[in-house]
C-alpha cells in the first residue's frame, strides 16, 4: 500500500495571489540566513523561487482581454522535455535549475556574446505586455508576460548584412529532464524565424509573467513569445540565438512537415491536416470562439507577409 506522507499544496492555492506574492517577494529579498520557511531552504527551491518585478511599463501593444488565471498558465502547458501531457512540466519540472544561465547570442553578428539573465534583465525596460496565445492545438490563453522587444537585443549584437534568419536553442540535458527521452520529438527543442519577424516590435524576449519571473514549466528564465504565431513557435528555455544565412529546422516542422511548417502563423482559413482551425478554446470556457487571423495581430503582421501564399508558406 503507498501511503502518502505529505500533501503538496502550493501556496498560490491557500492564499489569495497578492498576499503570495508579498511574502514570496518579501522573503526572496532576505538574505538566506534569515529564512525559516522549510521549502526554501534547499537550494533548488530558493534558485527557482519567483522574483517579483516592479516599476513595469504597461505596453500599448496590450490586449484589454479578460486575463487567465496564474493557475491556468502554471498548470496546463506544453513543455515536452518534462513530458508530453499538460499536467507533467508543472511537476517534473520544479527543481529544474534555471539559475545561474547565460545566452549566447552569436553567428552573422558584428559583436556576438553571451548574457547572463541579470544582464537581460538590465538591457531594456521591462514591459508588461498582456497577449493572446494560441496553441496549435486549438486552445488559446490571455497572459501578462514580461520582457521587451526580442530587437532590443538583436540590435545590441549588430547583425551582418548576411543575416537573413534567427535560429533559437533551449537548453537540453537528459539528466535534468529525463523525461525527455519519451518526448517524441528530436531535441534539443529548436525554432526559428525570419529576421524581419524576429525584428518585429510585437515579438517578446519574456522573463515574466504575472508581476514575477518565469515558473520553470512556462520556460524559465528567459523564452521566446511570438503572438501572432502558433504556440511551439514560442520557445522556452533559451540558451542560444545564432543569426544565420538561410532557414533553419524548427523542431516540429522535422518531426512532422506535413502537420507543421515553419511559418506557423495562426489562420482560421489553413486548417491543421487533423483538425480545423477556424475556432479555439480559451482555457476556462466551454463556448468555443472564432480564432482571428495572425491571432488578431493582423493590422501589425499582415505586411510581413504580403504577396505570399499563405496556404503554401503555413
Ligand atoms: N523548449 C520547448 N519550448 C516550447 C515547447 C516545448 O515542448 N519545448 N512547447 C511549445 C508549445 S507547443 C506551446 S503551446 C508553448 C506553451 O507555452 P506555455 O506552457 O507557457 O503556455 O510553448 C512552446 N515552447
Ligand atoms: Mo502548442
Amino acid at each position: 500500500m503507498l501511503i502518502k506522507t505529505t500533501i503538496e499544496i502550493p501556496s498560490s492555492e491557500v492564499t489569495p495571489k497578492s498576499l503570495y506574492l508579498n511574502r514570496r517577494s518579501f522573503l526572496t529579498a532576505l538574505p538566506p540566513a534569515f529564512l525559516g520557511a522549510h521549502e526554501l531552504l534547499s537550494p533548488t527551491a530558493r534558485a527557482n523561487a519567483a522574483v517579483k518585478f516592479g516599476d513595469l511599463i504597461k505596453s500599448p501593444l496590450s490586449t484589454t482581454e479578460k486575463q487567465n488565471s496564474f493557475k491556468d498558465v502554471s498548470t496546463y502547458n506544453n513543455f515536452y522535455e518534462f513530458g508530453t501531457s499538460k499536467e507533467q512540466p508543472a511537476q517534473l519540472a520544479k527543481n529544474f535549475k534555471t539559475s545561474p544561465w547565460v545566452v549566447s547570442v552569436e553567428g552573422e553578428v558584428a559583436k556576438p556574446r553571451k548574457f547572463s539573465v541579470d544582464e537581460l534583465l538590465k538591457l531594456a525596460p521591462l514591459e508588461e505586455r498582456i497577449y493572446r496565445h494560441r496553441c496549435v492545438e486549438a486552445w488559446s490563453i490571455v497572459v501578462p508576460w514580461i520582457g521587451y522587444s526580442l530587437s532590443a537585443l538583436l540590435k545590441k549584437v549588430e547583425p551582418t548584412s548576411k543575416a537573413k534568419f534567427v535560429y533559437f536553442e533551449t537548453y537540453y540535458d537528459l539528466k535534468e529532464m529525463p523525461e525527455a527521452k519519451n518526448a517524441g520529438i528530436p531535441l534539443p527543442y529548436v525554432e526559428g524565424l525570419r529576421l524581419d519577424e524576429a525584428m518585429h516590435p510585437l515579438a517578446l524576449l519574456t522573463m515574466g509573467m504575472y508581476g514575477e519571473s518565469l515558473p520553470p514549466q512556462d520556460g524559465a528564465p528567459v523564452r521566446l513569445i511570438v503572438p501572432w504565431k502558433y504556440g511551439f513557435k514560442s520557445i522556452k528555455s533559451l540558451v542560444k540565438i545564432r543569426l544565420v544565412s538561410s532557414q533553419p529546422l524548427n523542431t516540429w516542422n522535422a518531426s512532422n512537415s506535413k502537420e507543421y511548417g515553419f511559418y506557423s502563423n495562426v489562420n482560421p482559413q489553413v486548417d491543421h491536416p487533423r483538425w480545423t482551425q477556424a475556432n479555439e478554446r480559451r482555457l476556462g470556457e466551454l463556448r468555443r470562439r472564432p480564432t482571428l487571423m495572425f491571432n488578431g495581430y493582423a493590422d501589425q503582421v499582415a505586411s510581413l507577409y504580403s504577396g505570399m501564399d499563405l496556404k503554401k508558406n503555413f
